[in-house]
């Protein structure tokens, strides 16, 4: 007897993910380059109440224990990995099977293999997996792009795999054409960077300004797990801090290097932040201190240096008054955070006009309600701002988070100050704190740079989009500086662009 699908590559995410649709009422066939995963993945099926999960060790019988059109998931490492299973898998495939990318795979490669498979008659997705071991397993978010045909052909069983969240149903919506599935996951992950970093930075100046114990920061990040703040992050991060050391003498979170891994997600995000040129400063900040973070014998040295020069780690003469400042932190936190979801928004629909996506924005903040690792409450209010108004040019400027984001804005910036005056550094809230200053000021002092700009610079061309019409006739390079400098007295012209 056939089975529905096919999974390869039987590392974590993929025999988790086997195991989630087996359990799903769907039977699937299994394969990896190393046999022994095979066997180990029958192993947990039949463990797990002998779900109908069928290893293979070669790839022929594998593809061809599949029912046609087929459809196989890969869940390989991205980049070569990737290429090598296809070359292997698509041997036996047939005209109409489709091949899915479930891996964390730069969305470039996936626009590149969609075009070689059509050319082969085949179909392909790429699609975004979220949520990681656990997730794969239980209900992940998953966001899948590319054929719509082959969505279409496996949507009854994504519809079930994925995580199920009562009023906004489960965690799967196809995303679009193209790379746009892996384009999301990619921006999903640089988002997860700007909450992780923000929660450390709550943390630190909690930790090292308020001086509250690892007790007490449970209990406060408990409770801000009951109200706005409420998200898997913040739930774990509770539950870190009730961690006791394996020996017993202490807590774990103080023993865990302050030296922070990576695998490249954040980087792509901040890398086509730079290519579109959309501010994202908040997810900017987090990837920089990942970067410095990774200086730990670096970072050794310069505290002996600034130690040495009269100056300790934290400047110890701030007074606070410990339940202000956690009330300070949260509302620094909630503020923060809005500004680094208005700009994985802005860059996502940045990349959906450049591509012509057509990318739905309220629905992805709907897909990652569960399943995922930025799974939180604070995504129905992002999904409600697009459904008032899908067109919204950023998050801060919807009627609800713009009020939520005044009401929060003194004890931001108390909080702000406060660590600036402590010698704790805040990259991620003080960058989301100056992405609002600047976006919410009508006039900024970029007429000083534009002017600088025109001093010394050959610039020859002048977009002049909002000058009057007779203006245009000036735009001859010999009259442009003239153009230039008379502009720089008229107010309301903002918008020359030198070239
Ligand atoms: P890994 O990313 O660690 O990849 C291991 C798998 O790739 C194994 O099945 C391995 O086969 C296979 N593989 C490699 Br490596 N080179 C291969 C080749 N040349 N030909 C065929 N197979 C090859 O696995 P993972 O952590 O389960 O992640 C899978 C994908 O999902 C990745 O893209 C990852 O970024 C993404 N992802 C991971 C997580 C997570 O929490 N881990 C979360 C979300 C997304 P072998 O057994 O024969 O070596």
């Amino acid at each position: 007897k056939l089975t529905r699908i096919g999974l390869a590559g039987l590392a974590v995410m993929g025999q988790n993910l086997a195991l989630n649709i087996a359990e799903k009422g769907f039977p699937i066939s299994v394969y990896n380059r190393t046999t022994s995963k095979v066997d180990e993945t029958i192993e947990r099926a039949k463990a797990e109440g002998n779900l109908p999960v069928f290893g293979f060790h070669d790839p022929e019988s594998f593809v061809q224990s599949i029912q046609k059109p087929r459809v196989i998931i890969m869940l390989v490492k991205a980049g070569a990995p990737v290429d090598q299973t296809i070359k292997t898998l698509s041997a036996y495939m047939e005209k109409g099977d489709c091949i899915i990318d479930g891996g964390n795979e730069w969305y470039e490669n996936t626009e590149r293999r969609e075009k070689a498979m059509t050319e082969l008659g085949l179909l392909y997705l790429g699609m975004g997996v979220s949520g990681g071991e656990e997730g794969a397993r239980n209900g992940p978010s998953l966001m899948p792009g590319g054929s719509f045909e082959a969505y279409k052909y496996i949507e009854d069983i994504v519809l079930k795999v994925a995580a199920q969240v009562p009023d906004s149903g489960p965690c799967v919506t196809y995303i679009g054409k193209g790379g746009s599935g892996n384009f999301v996951k990619m921006i999903h992950n640089g988002i997860e960077y700007g909450d992780m970093q923000l929660i450390a930075e709550a943390y630190d100046v909690l930790k090292s300004v308020g001086k509250l114990s690892n007790e007490e920061l449970k209990n406060v990040f408990s409770e801000w797990n009951r109200g706005e703040l409420q998200s898997f992050l913040i739930e774990i991060t509770a539950d870190i801090f009730g961690i006791k050391d394996d020996k017993g003498d202490g807590y774990l979170v103080d023993k865990v290097l302050d030296k922070t891994g990576m695998k490249g997600t954040g980087k792509w995000t901040v890398q086509q932040a730079a290519e579109l040129s959309v501010a994202a400063p908040t997810i900017e900040a987090s990837l920089d201190s990942r970067f410095l973070s990774g200086l730990k014998e670096e970072r050794t040295e310069a505290a002996k240096v600034f130690k040495s020069g009269g100056f300790g780690d934290i400047l110890d003469d701030q007074v606070v008054d410990k339940e202000r400042l956690i009330d300070d932190v949260r509302q620094a936190l909630y503020a923060s955070k809005i500004c680094s979801y208005a700009q994985g928004m802005n860059l996502i629909r940045a990349k959906s006009i450049e591509k012509g996506w057509d990318l739905k924005l309220g629905e992805l903040a709907r897909i990652w309600k569960g399943g995922c690792i930025i799974r939180a409450i604070f995504l129905d209010r992002i999904k409600k701002a697009y459904d008032r108004n899908s067109d919204l040019a950023n998050l801060l400027v919807d009627p609800e988070f713009a009020k939520e984001i005044i009401d929060r804005q003194s004890a931001w910036r108390r909080v702000v100050c406060l660590a600036i005056n402590s010698g704790i550094s805040t990259p991620g809230m003080s960058a989301s704190l100056a992405y609002y200053d600047t976006y919410r000021r009508e006039r900024l002092p970029a007429n000083l740079v534009q002017a600088q700009r025109d001093y010394f610079g050959a610039h020859t061309l002048i977009s002049i989009s909002h000058l009057p019409p007779w203006y245009r006739l000036f735009s001859s390079p010999g009259i442009l500086r003239l153009v230039g400098l008379d502009a720089l007295s008229e107010s309301w012209i903002t918008t020359i662009n030198f070239n």
